[in-house]
C-alpha cells in the first residue's frame, strides 16, 4: 500500500544527502530508522562541516588573533546569527548556546529561577513534561521553597488551558514552563496562547522546544515566549549542542550560572564583573565544532523550508496513524494527526516493548522503548513503557509499510 504525498517533496533526494541510511543493518536489510525524536541523523552538509572545522581552522575563539582563531570565531559567530534569524530572535545576543534543551532549562532555573523564586512562589510545568522541564525544577524548589504544579494531561491528550487559567487566577505564579511538542504524545501544546496568558497574569513563560524545532517553523518573537530551549541533534545537527533563547532584558538581569573564562568582563582577586550578553552565559572554550555544526544543520533544513517539512511531516504522521490503526490489538496514545507531532507511541497488546523494539531491530528498523524521560505521563497512561516511531524530512510511507509488516510479524512471533 502507498499513497502519492501532494506537496513536492523530494525524498529520495533528501535520502541521499543522508550517508548513514545507506547502509545494511545487521549487514543484511537495508536501516528504516524511526528513532528521530531520540536523534536525528546528520546530512553530509553537517558532516562535511565538522570534518572541515577540524582539518582547515581548529583553533579556539575569541581569543587570538592568528588567522585560524579569527576563521574559528568567524565561524562559531556566524552559526549564531544563522540560528538567530531561524528563530526569529531580536538579537543575538539572546541567542546562547548550551550541550542542549537539558542545559538550557538547567541555565533557567539555576540563573534566573535561583535569583527569583521564593517560598509562596509557584511554578506552574506540565504531567507530560519530559524529565529535563521537571527534574531542575525539584532540585531548585527543594532549596528555595516555592510550589510546583502540574497540568494535568486530558484523555485526549492534551492539555486543559481553563485548568491554567484557575491557577493563574489564584496569583503568585512566576513562571509557567512546557514543552511545546510532547515527545510521547505528539501534542502540539498551543504556547503561544499559554504565554498570553502567563504574560496577562504577571508570569514569564519558558518553552521546552526540543521536539518543536525540528518539524516547524519557530518564530520566538510571534510566539511572545520568554526563553525557548532546544537540541542540535534532533534538528539535523550534532550532539553536544543546543540553544538558549532568552528575552534580552530578562537575559541582562540574570546572574551567571558557570563562573571561568569568557564570560568575565573583569576578574579581581576580591572580585569579578561579567561579560556581556550572550557571554556572560558561555564559560569557558565553548562548543566551536558543534556550535559551527548547529550552523549548517540551520542552513540545511533552511534551504528544505520548515513549511514545506511540516507539510511532508504531517502527511507522513497521517498515513502512519492510519494504517497503526489497521493493526488489531495496538494502540496508538496522544491526540490524532491534527494535533500531533512526527510520533506515533504506542502498546500492542500484552507484548513488553522492548520485545517489540528488539524483533523489529531484527527487521532494520530502529524504533526506541522504554518511558522515553516521561515516567509521570506513563504513570497516567498506566503503563510502564511504550513502543514509540517517530519520523523525520527523510521517512517515506514505504518504511511505514516495513513497519506495520514487521508488526505483524511480532504478533505472531507472539502468539504461536
Ligand atoms: N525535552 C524534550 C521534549 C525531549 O524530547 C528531550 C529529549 C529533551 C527535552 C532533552 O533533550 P537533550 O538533548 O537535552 O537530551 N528526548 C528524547 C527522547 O524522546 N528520546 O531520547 C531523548
Amino acid at each position: 500500500m502507498s499513497i502519492n504525498l501532494s506537496s513536492p517533496w523530494d525524498v529520495n533526494t533528501i535520502r541521499a544527502e543522508f550517508p548513514i541510511l545507506h547502509q545494511m543493518h545487521h549487514d543484511q536489510v537495508p536501516l528504516i530508522y524511526l528513532d528521530n525524536a531520540a536523534s536525528s541523523q546528520k546530512p553530509r552538509l553537517v558532516i562535511d562541516a565538522l570534518d572541515d572545522y577540524y582539518r582547515r581552522y581548529n583553533a579556539n575563539v575569541h581569543r587570538g588573533v592568528h588567522k585560524l582563531s579569527e576563521a574559528a570565531t568567524e565561524a562559531y559567530e556566524g552559526a549564531r546569527v544563522k540560528i538567530k534569524k531561524f528563530i526569529n530572535a531580536g538579537s543575538k545576543r539572546e541567542v546562547i548556546f548550551t550541550r542542549g534543551t537539558t542545559e538550557s532549562i538547567n541555565l533557567v532555573a539555576q540563573t534566573w529561577g535561583r535569583a527569583n523564586l521564593k517560598p509562596g512562589d509557584v511554578v506552574i510545568s506540565s504531567a507530560m513534561e519530559h524529565h529535563s522541564n521537571i527534574v531542575p525544577w525539584q532540585i531548585l524548589a527543594q532549596e528555595k521553597g516555592f510550589t510546583i504544579k502540574y497540568l494535568p494531561v486530558t484523555g485526549a491528550g492534551v492539555l486543559d488551558l481553563d485548568v491554567l487559567r484557575g491557577w493563574l487566577a489564584e496569583g503568585n505564579v512566576r513562571l509557567v514552563t512546557v514543552m511545546h511538542v510532547s515527545n510521547v504524545l505528539g501534542t502540539v501544546n498551543p504556547v503561544a496562547e499559554m504565554a498570553k496568558l502567563a504574560h496577562e497574569a504577571g508570569a514569564l513563560i519558558l518553552v521546552d522546544g526540543a521536539q518543536s524545532i525540528p518539524h516547524m517553523p519557530i518564530d520566538v518573537q510571534s510566539l511572545d515566549v520568554d526563553f525557548f530551549a532546544f537540541s542540535g541533534h534532533k534538528m539535523v545537527g550534532p550532539t553536544g549542542i543546543g540553544i538558549l533563547y532568552g528575552k534580552r532584558h530578562l537575559l541582562e538581569a540574570m546572574p551567571p550560572w558557570m563562573g571561568g573564562g569568557d564570560m568575565i568582563s573583569r576578574v579581581r582577586l576580591d572580585g569579578s564583573t561579567w561579560n556581556d550578553l550572550p557571554y556572560k552565559f558561555e564559560a569557558g572554550t565553548p562548543i566551536i565544532a558543534g556550535a559551527i555544526g548547529l550552523g549548517f544543520a540551520v542552513d540545511y533544513l533552511s534551504s528544505l523550508g520548515m513549511e514545506a517539512v511540516h507539510a511532508y511531516e504531517q502527511q507522513l504522521t497521517a498515513y502512519a496513524l492510519d494504517r497503526l490503526a489497521e493493526v488489531p490489538g495496538l494502540t496508538v496514545y496522544g491526540p490524532d494527526a491534527s494535533q500531533k507531532g512526527a510520533v506515533a507511541a504506542f502498546s500492542y497488546g500484552t507484548i513488553h516493548p522492548h520485545d517489540i523494539a528488539q524483533m523489529l531491530d531484527a527487521d532494520g528498523i530502529a524504533v526506541r522503548a522504554g518511558h522515553h524521560c516521561a515516567m509521570p505521563l506513563h504513570d497516567q497512561l498506566g503503563c510502564g513503557a511504550t513502543a514509540r516511531a517517530s519520523f523525520y524530512i527523510y521517512n517515506t510511507t514505504a518504511e511505514i509499510d516495513a513497519l506495520i509488516e514487521a508488526l505483524y510479524k511480532v504478533k505472531q512471533a507472539f502468539t504461536a
